[in-house]
C-alpha cells in the first residue's frame, strides 16, 4: 500500500502546486510499493469492485466493460455482485478493506447511508472511486472521484423531446412513469429532470408514477396495474429500457399498440431497447453509457499513484429517435 493518510483526501480541487507537493511527498516516502498487499504477490494493483447486481441489460454491459478493462489494464479485479442490496454492498466493501485491496470502486445501489463504511475505508487508507451512481454524503473527502452520467440531463432531454412532440396538443396528455430503484441516484435524478422539462407544457400530466426496480418483470407488473387503473394513457416514461421492454408486453396484452397508441420514452439505449426503437415500438431513448471500464481503470491507476483526479468525470451521451436508432444499431456494442 503506497498511500499516505492525507493523499486519499485529495480531490480535483487541489491546486497544481499542492498536487506537485503531494507527488513529491509520496515519492519521498517511498512510492515504489507495487500494491500487492492484498496477498496476490504478483505486483498488480488490486481493485475491489462492488457491483449493484444484474438487474438490466445496462448492468450486464457495465459488468462486462469493467471486467474486460481490468484485464486489459493488468489490474487484478475482485468483483462482487450485491444483488441490488445495500447491505451486501456494505459487506463487500468491508471484505475489501479486510483484504487490504489497493483501491475500492463501487456503484452505490441507493444514494444514502454510506458515510460509516466510507469512513472505514478512509481510515484504512484505501481510496474509493464511485462509478455510475453517486452518494449523498456531505463529506466529499470520503471518496476520490465520481465517474458516471448526468442523470438529471437524461430526464430533461426525455422531457424536452416530449414537450416538442406535444406542442400542438389541445387537451391533456396523460403520462405514466416507471421509476428505477427507489432511492437510487438515476431514479431520483431522471424523475427530477423529466418533471422540470415537462413543466413547460401544462397539458402534460404525470397521472401515475411507481417503481419497477429497473427490471423487465417490474416494468411489466407495474404497467399492468397502470393500464387497469387508467383508461387513458398517452405516454410512458420508463427510467430504463428494460422496464420499457417489460411494459411492452403489458401494453400489447391490453390490446394497445406500443409506439402508436402509447408513446414510449426510455433511457439507456442498450441493444434490445434500440431494436424496439428501430422497430417503432419505442419512440425515443436518451442514452446512458455503461462502458465505464477503461476510464475507471485510468482513474484507479492515478489514485493508486497518488495523482490528483477530477472530482467528477462525466460520460458522453446522446439521444435517439426511431430513424437514428435504425442507423446506429448495426454498430452498437452493447
Ligand atoms: O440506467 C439501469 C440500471 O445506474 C445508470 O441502472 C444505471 C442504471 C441504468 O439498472 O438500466
Amino acid at each position: 500500500m503506497s498511500r499516505m493518510g492525507n493523499a486519499i483526501t485529495r480531490r480535483g480541487f487541489v491546486t497544481v502546486v499542492a498536487a506537485g507537493l503531494l507527488a513529491t511527498g509520496l515519492a519521498a516516502c517511498g512510492n515504489s510499493d507495487t500494491g500487492d498487499d492484498a496477498g496476490d504477490g504478483n505486483g498488480k494493483i488490486v481493485l475491489g469492485f462492488s457491483q449493484v447486481g444484474a438487474e438490466s441489460g445496462w448492468r450486464t454491459a457495465n459488468t462486462n466493460s469493467i471486467k474486460e478493462s481490468a484485464a486489459a489494464a493488468g489490474i487484478e479485479l475482485k468483483f462482487d455482485d450485491a444483488q441490488q442490496k445495500q447491505e451486501n454492498q456494505i459487506k463487500a466493501i468491508r471484505n475489501f478493506i479486510q483484504q487490504k485491496v489497493d483501491v475500492i470502486a463501487f456503484s452505490p445501489v441507493v444514494e444514502s447511508g454510506w458515510d460509516t463504511v466510507l469512513k472505514e475505508a478512509k481510515d484504512a487508507g484505501i481510496p474509493v472511486i464511485l462509478t455510475d451512481r453517486s452518494v449523498d454524503s456531505a463529506d466529499k473527502s470520503l471518496y476520490q472521484t465520481f465517474i458516471g452520467s448526468d442523470f438529471v440531463k437524461e430526464g430533461r432531454l426525455s422531457g424536452e423531446w416530449l414537450v416538442e412532440q406535444t406542442k400542438n396538443a389541445t387537451g391533456p396528455v396523460n403520462i405514466v412513469e416507471l421509476q428505477g430503484t427507489t432511492g437510487s441516484a438515476p431514479a431520483n435524478d431522471r424523475k427530477k429532470g423529466f418533471a422540470e422539462a415537462i413543466a413547460a407544457n401544462p397539458n402534460l400530466k404525470i397521472i401515475a408514477s411507481q417503481t419497477g426496480d429497473f427490471t423487465r418483470a417490474g416494468g411489466k407488473a407495474v404497467m399492468e396495474q397502470f393500464l387497469k387503473a387508467n383508461p387513458k394513457i398517452d405516454v410512458l416514461f420508463a427510467h430504463n429500457d428494460d422496464m420499457g421492454l417489460g411494459a411492452l408486453e403489458a401494453i400489447t396484452a391490453a390490446g394497445k399498440v406500443p409506439g402508436k397508441d402509447i408513446t414510449i420514452i426510455t433511457i439507456d439505449a442498450v441493444k434490445d431497447g434500440m431494436q424496439a426503437l428501430a422497430d417503432g415500438r419505442f419512440n425515443f431513448i436518451a442514452e446512458c453509457s455503461p462502458l465505464l471500464g477503461d476510464q475507471l481503470m485510468e482513474l484507479v491507476k492515478k489514485v493508486h499513484a497518488g495523482e490528483s483526479v477530477p472530482a467528477r468525470v462525466e460520460t458522453e451521451e446522446t439521444t435517439f429517435t426511431q430513424e437514428q436508432a435504425k442507423a446506429a444499431l448495426p454498430n452498437r456494442k452493447y
